[in-house]
């Protein structure tokens, strides 16, 4: 039964699918490959049967540096000969994500998210640019709780639908010391934790299992709204992936997968964030962006403990800039499912 369990907290269509290529009856789908996950970056990728629980922690670090304008990169000068006296250099985001799914019954499941978000941006400022100095925030990030319905299933694919609230429990008043302002301030959009916005989550999932390997897809959306506390809100986001995946062995996996994402600016204002640098402006914050990343999966079997790793490349950026460039981010996670 643990098994089954496991397996569930994966992919119900791709459990099925996978039982049945290794012969395990399709009543009772149990699926011990590591692929029966996505890789770990996509989230509300796979169903749970009736009754089934999972809890999943994520880690995710991603570093952005150099600022582009469009799709090319500019210089520090280049950014501050457009006028802006400080020019961020470097940002580090590191997430911490707890989870919690649950199947009320077989056709729906439940998702609650909590972020724990952790920034540091640096910058350099003056005749120059001589000068640098580094900004911190942390604290709770964005929260969303979601239902997963499923649409289609065969014996080895599967089609379920995500509608979900994002709710509004981001820290968006973080400060901290401006050395060139001279004091404590409001500190710029990007270093604010989240959304602080009601939003609707839909997506659209897609998965696919075959004997010797699987596929699957999925396109999101993030659309606010409402403006946060602060009288401003942020742009909406679309993203679409797609990942294929190879079984290595009994409990590993491996796997590729792309994906492109196209975020929007900020409508309204926080009049508390000022200053001569890109990250205060509302107009310089949308962009879209391409990035290809390699996973792999770790499936214990008997203690039904999941473990995935999965590192990302942004090869292609389009950024309405000066803004900071995405370069490179890991995504590491544990999953259990009782
Ligand atoms: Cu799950």
């Amino acid at each position: 039964m643990k098994l089954h369990t496991l397996s569930l907290s994966i992919s119900l269509a791709s459990g099925s699918l996978a039982g049945d290529f290794l012969s395990v009856p399709t009543s009772t789908p149990t699926s011990p490959r590591a692929d029966s996950h996505a890789p770990i970056g996509v989230m509300g990728e796979h169903m749970h049967k009736k009754g089934e629980f999972m809890a999943s922690y994520r880690y995710q670090f991603m570093r952005m540096e150099q600022n582009f304008v469009g799709t090319s990169s500019v210089s520090d000068a280049a950014v501050q000969g457009l006028g802006f006296g400080i020019v961020p250099t470097g940002m580090d985001m590191e997430m911490h994500m707890i989870g919690l799914m649950y199947a009320p019954s077989d056709s729906v499941t439940l998702m609650a998210m909590v972020n724990y978000v952790d920034l540091s941006m640096s910058h350099r400022f003056g005749p120059g640019l001589a000068n640098e100095f580094t900004t911190r925030s942390s604290g709770i990030g964005d929260s969303s709780l979601t239902a997963l319905i499923k649409l289609h299933e065969t014996k080895t694919s599967s089609l379920h639908a995500g509608i979900g609230v994002l709710l509004p429990t981001a820290e968006i008043e973080e400060t901290d010391l401006i050395p060139p302002a001279g004091g404590v301030r409001r500190l710029p959009y990007p270093m604010q934790l989240g959304a602080g916005s009601w939003g609707l989550l839909p997506s659209l999932t897609y998965n696919s299992h075959l004997e010797n390997w699987s596929y699957g897809g999925q396109v999101k959306g993030t659309i606010m709204l409402d403006d946060n506390s602060e009288d401003y809100r942020l742009g909406d986001r679309f993203e679409a992936t797609a990942w294929i995946a190879k079984p290595l062995g009994e409990q590993f996996s491996t796997s590729l997968r792309a994906t492109f994402s196209k975020w929007g600016n900020i409508s309204g204002a926080d009049p508390l964030i000022a200053g001569p640098v890109p990250t205060t402006r509302t107009d310089l914050r949308g962009g879209s962006k391409f990035d290809l990343s390699l996973g792999v999966n770790f499936f214990e079997t008997s203690s039904g403990v999941r473990a995935a790793a999965e590192i990302g490349k942004t090869l292609w950026q389009d950024l309405d800039g000066p803004q900071l460039g995405s370069d490179y981010w890991v995504t590491l996670g544990l999953q259990y499912g009782w």
